[in-house]
C-alpha cells in the first residue's frame, strides 16, 4: 500500500505568490524515502497535512497547503500561504516551520536555514524600539564600535564588588558593563542591590568622564519578575535591559519588547543555549533564523560570534548575521540567507563577544566594521595592569584599526596596548 499523498505538496513549477512566506531547509531523506517524498512530507507536516490521506479534505483547504517548489540536492524551498499564519504571532510561526518536522522519521537530518517574511507578515511587528542610529544618539557614540565587558569571574562577586569592576570598566573608556548570562539575582548578588550600586557608580563615572555610560543588567526570569526588574531599571535611569532570549522563550521576549519599549529600555539579547540547535550543520535551526526572529520582535542587539574567539561560528556566518540585523534589504546568500526586505523594521546591532582581547580587535573589526557592539571581558580583566588598563588597551586597538595602523605601531605610544600584546599577542583561544 503506497500512500503517495505527499505529491500534493510538491510542485516544481509553482511560482510563489508575493505574500507567500518562504522557508529554506537543508534535509536528508531517511533510507528508502526519495528526496521529493521527504520534501513533500516537510511541506505537509508543517502546513495542513499528516501522515495519511484523509476522509475529509474540503477543496478550500488545498489553498492552505504548503508547496515544496525548488529542490536542489539536499536543499529545498517551501512556500507557505500567508493565511496559515496568525498576524503578529511569531511563536505560532515557529510551531509550524520549526516544530514537528524535526522529529519526522522521513528525514535523517533537517535544518531550518532561513525564512523570507513577506511585507504582509512583517507589518504586524514593531521591530527594535531605537534602531542603531537611535542607540548611537542615546549613547553619544558617533562612529566607533560601542564597547562593553562582563565582570569576570562570570559569577561570584557581591553586588558591590560587581559594581566596582564595572566602574573600572567605564573609567577605562568602555560604554557598557554587561551581566553574564548566568547572573540574575543570586544570594550573594541580588538584582536590586546590583542596580543600586551600579547606578551610584554609573553616575560617578559619567560625571568624571563626561561620557554616557550604561549596562546590560540581566532581568532574565519569569515575565512577572522581568517586568518588576525592568521597572527598577527605568526608575534608576537605565536605558537597557538584558534578556537571555533562548532560555526565556520567544513569547516572553515579545511581551518584554513592548514593556521595555514603554519604559524606554533597549533590549540586549544574550543567546545562551543557541548552540544546542545552531551548531550542528545538518540538523537544527541556524543562528540566522534566531537573529531574524529577534530583530522582527524588536531586540536592539544580539550576539553573533567572533569567528576568531573561543566559541564556534564562522566568518561567513558572522557577516551574514551582521547584514541581516543591520540592513534594510538583506540580499540572498547561497545556502545561507534568503532575500529579505525589512520595510519599516529598524536595524539592530550584531554583538561580537567570546574569547576576545585587544590583539584580536582588528580581526573582529575586519569582519564587522564599526556598526557593531564589541564585548571584551576576560580580555580586559586579564590585562597585566587590571580592568581599567585592559579597557584602555582595547580602545587603543580600536583607534589603531580606525587609523589604519598596526597594533604594534600604535603600541609604541600606547603603553596599555603594549602590555596587552606582551601577554596575549594575537592569540586565538581554542
Ligand atoms: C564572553 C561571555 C559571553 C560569550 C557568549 C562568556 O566572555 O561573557 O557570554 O561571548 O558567547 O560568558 O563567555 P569572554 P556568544 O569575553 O571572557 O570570553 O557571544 O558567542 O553568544
Ligand atoms: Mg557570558
Amino acid at each position: 500500500m503506497t500512500i503517495d499523498w505527499y505529491k500534493e505538496f510538491v510542485n516544481l513549477n509553482y511560482q510563489p505568490a508575493a505574500d507567500d512566506l518562504i522557508c529554506l531547509f537543508y534535509f536528508e531523506p531517511a533510507a528508502g524515502i526519495s528526496g521529493k517524498e521527504a520534501a513533500g512530507r516537510i511541506a505537509s507536516e508543517s502546513s495542513t497535512g499528516t501522515w495519511t490521506t484523509l476522509f475529509t479534505m474540503p477543496p478550500r483547504m488545498k489553498a492552505l497547503q504548503a508547496t515544496a517548489f525548488d529542490i536542489e540536492g539536499n536543499v529545498v524551498k517551501i512556500a507557505y500561504p500567508l493565511a496559515l499564519w496568525e498576524e503578529g504571532n511569531v511563536v505560532q510561526l515557529m510551531s509550524g516551520i520549526a516544530g514537528n518536522i524535526f522529529g519526522m522519521k522521513a528525514v535523517k537530518n533537517l535544518r531550518l536555514i532561513d525564512v523570507a517574511l513577506p511585507s504582509a507578515y512583517i507589518r504586524h511587528f514593531k521591530g527594535p524600539h531605537f534602531g542603531n542610529n537611535g542607540i548611537r544618539k542615546m549613547m553619544k557614540v558617533a562612529k566607533r564600535p560601542l564597547t562593553g565587558a562582563v565582570p569576570k569571574p562570570k559569577i561570584g562577586f557581591t553586588a558591590k564588588e560587581h559594581a566596582d569592576v564595572g566602574y573600572e570598566t567605564w573609567m577605562g573608556g568602555f560604554d557598557f558593563v554587561k551581566d553574564d548570562e548566568n547572573l540574575t539575582s543570586t544570594s550573594f548578588n541580588r538584582f536590586d542591590d546590583r542596580v543600586k550600586y551600579m547606578t551610584r557608580l554609573r553616575e560617578k563615572a559619567e560625571k568624571e568622564t563626561g561620557e554616557k555610560k550604561s549596562a546590560f543588567l540581566n532581568i532574565t526570569a519569569d515575565v512577572t519578575t522581568m517586568k518588576k526588574r525592568a521597572d527598577l531599571l527605568a526608575e534608576n535611569g537605565w536605558n537597557y535591559a538584558m534578556i537571555d532570549v533562548v532560555v526565556a522563550g520567544t513569547a516572553s521576549v515579545m511581551t518584554m519588547r513592548d514593556y521595555c519599549s514603554d519604559l524606554g529600555l533597549a533590549i540586549h539579547a544574550h543567546r545562551a543555549m543557541h548552540a544546542t540547535f545552531t551548531r550542528n550543520r545538518k540538523h537544527g535551526i541556524t543562528m540566522q533564523f534566531l537573529a531574524k526572529i529577534m530583530r522582527l520582535i524588536g531586540v536592539s542587539q544580539i550576539h553573533t560570534g567572533t569567528s576568531v574567539g573561543k566559541l564556534t561560528g564562522s566568518r561567513r556566518e558572522s557577516v551574514a548575521l551582521a547584514n541581516l540585523l543591520r540592513e534594510k534589504k538583506t540580499e540572498a546568500v547561497e545556502g545561507m540567507l534568503l532575500r529579505q526586505d525589512w520595510g519599516k523594521i529598524k536595524s539592530a546591532f550584531p554583538v561580537s563577544s567570546g574569547g576576545l582581547h585587544p590583539g584580536l580587535v582588528p580581526d573582529v573589526l575586519d569582519i564587522y566594521g564599526t556598526e557593531m557592539i564589541l564585548l571584551v571581558s576576560g580580555g580586559i580583566h586579564g590585562h597585566p595592569k587590571g580592568t581599567r588598563a585592559g579597557a584602555m588597551a582595547t580602545m587603543q586597538a580600536i583607534e589603531a584599526w580606525q587609523e589604519g595602523v598596526t597594533l604594534e605601531e600604535k603600541a609604541k605610544k600606547a603603553p596599555e596596548l603594549k602590555e596587552a600584546l606582551a601577554k596575549w599577542g594575537h592569540y586565538k583561544p581554542k
